[in-house]
């Protein structure tokens, strides 16, 4: 009962938000609310989506937008700025509080932008900083031609150590396709052929051999967790700047199911992260990181970041905030519980997972051993309600297109409410799929890497147990658009 109030408010909130969008543009508001029809209607496992809280999908939506606000709280380019300092001030507050951090910059618009202003503020610490000094000048329009050239020679010739992509790395820790890979030598350390997991003996060798002024942790596909403790210790021996991009679990580390050895943030000299994915905030970036990063971290607008979006930056804030409440670690725990579930339930019914299992967010299913690749099984699920995606397994052998490997996660799911016993019925229904789908064939008779057959009805019946389970589970249930 207590909740009708607030259910009426959201309604009312966003059925008039459509109102007057489709008095604009009825196509945007249909495809808006057709949205969330969508998204109510499928089994989301995608492990990077979640579902943020209506507060914050309403802290986005308002004139905040309107304004410019480059620079940092208190010190803009710009005039007017009082509002926007509040909600920086506040995000930064709560990131701060809530990791355990000395310093939190809450602008960036996403993980590839925050993972930019953390390289650009270390090349300033560790290669700008050093070569004002010895040419005796403050500023960089102050240094001679020749000595700007050399920087700047200087500032492209850093090696960064980074996880190989199908180890589960992620393809802006320095892979050529991306800037970071055009930004620095890069070198990737990988996981044991046998358990799967990061040989952090070969990481040490690699790094005291190639000597890299970054050395990167995190992932998007890698299901078990990672000794941060160790990694800043190898880091340290190299002289090297420890960063992590937590972006795939920081909804664990704030949830404190990731502490001691296994929170980066106590080990790290910087952290970026996405505040969408586990964090289930709005779409957008953030960095954390240490006294001695903080000032060149600030810098990141205007150095790599167009002005800050303080619409998004109050729905950190809020999405921030929510993330502070006891709530959200028994929503982290459960998360966990529930891949954990998952996994079993998959491995029982004769999947092979990439290490096993999992201890965090997400599992790696090997559909090789249902005969498919990753492009085969992502359709079929799909066809039948499961959004998944395709991802590489270490030493793919069907490569980051095709890929041998679905990447499956619970953060979404576990917000919609779903518990261990229904994750096991999710691993049925994943199952059924995968094993009732055949290879299909190219236009000359040869086995396809892309095409595939769902036996018949199996997509119907599938979708049909989907959706008893969902609707156990509305989402949304505040926000009625009819
Ligand atoms: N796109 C995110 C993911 O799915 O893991 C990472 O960039």
């Amino acid at each position: 009962m207590s909740a009708e109030p607030t259910r009426t408010t959201e309604s009312t909130a966003f059925r008039s938000g459509l109102e007057a969008i489709r008095g604009v543009e009825p196509r945007i508001a249909d495809a808006i609310g057709a949205e969330i029809e969508d998204q109510r209607a499928s089994l989301k496992l995608i492990a990077s989506e979640n579902y943020a809280s209506p507060a914050v999908l309403l802290a986005m939506g308002n004139w905040l937008s309107d304004k410019y606000a480059e620079g940092t709280v208190g010190r803009r380019f710009y005039a007017g700025c009082r509002n926007v300092d509040t909600v920086e001030a506040v995000a930064a507050e709560h990131a701060r509080e809530l990791f355990g951090a000395r310093h939190a910059y809450v602008q960036p618009h996403s993980g590839i932008d925050a993972n930019l202003v953390a390289f650009w503020a270390v090349l300033a610490q560790r290669v700008e900083s050093p070569a004002l000094e010895r040419a005796g000048v403050r500023q960089v329009n102050e240094l001679t031609e020749e000595d700007w050239a050399a920087l700047r020679r200087d500032l492209g010739d850093q090696r960064m150590l980074g996880m190989s992509l199908d180890a589960g790395g992620h393809l802006t820790h320095g892979f050529r396709p991306n800037i970071s890979g055009k930004m620095f030598h890069q070198r990737s350390y990988g996981t044991d052929p046998e358990s799967g997991l990061i040989d952090y003996a070969a990481l040490r060798a690699s790094a005291r051999e190639f000597r890299p002024l970054i050395i990167i942790a995190g992932y998007s596909a890698y299901p078990r967790l990672v000794n941060f403790r160790l990694m800043r210790e190898i880091a340290d021996e190299v002289d090297a700047t420890l960063m992590v991009d937590m972006a795939h679990f920081a909804g664990l580390v704030a949830g404190k199911v990731l502490t001691g050895d296994f929170d980066p943030v106590p080990h790290a000299q910087i952290v970026t992260t996405t505040t969408h994915k586990s964090l289930r905030g709005p779409r957008g970036g953030m960095v954390l990181c240490d006294d001695s990063l903080a000032d060149q971290v600030d810098r990141g607008c205007p150095m790599v970041l167009g002005g800050p979006l303080p619409h998004v930056m109050a729905a950190k804030a809020v999405a921030l905030a929510e993330a502070r409440q006891p709530e959200f670690r028994a929503y982290a725990q459960r998360v966990v519980d529930n891949a954990r579930a998952l996994a079993d339930g998959l491995t029982r019914r004769g999947a092979r997972l990439v290490t096993g299992g999992t201890d965090n967010h997400l599992a790696l299913i090997d559909v090789s051993g249902y005969g498919l690749t990753g492009r085969q099984a992502e359709e079929a699920l799909l066809e039948a309600g499961i959004v998944t995606n395709r991802n590489a397994i270490p030493r793919d052998p069907n490569g980051a297109w095709y890929t041998s490997g679905i990447r499956v996660g619970t953060p979404a799911l576990t917000t919609r409410g779903l518990g261990t016993a229904e994750m096991d019925e999710v691993a049925e229904l994943i199952d059924t799929v995968l094993s009732r789908t055949s290879v299909g064939t190219t236009r000359s008779g040869k086995p396809s890497k892309a095409t595939y057959a769902l036996e018949d009805g199996v997509a119907k019946q599938v979708a049909e147990r989907s959706a008893d389970l969902l609707a156990k589970h509305p989402l949304y249930p505040g926000i009625d658009l009819s």
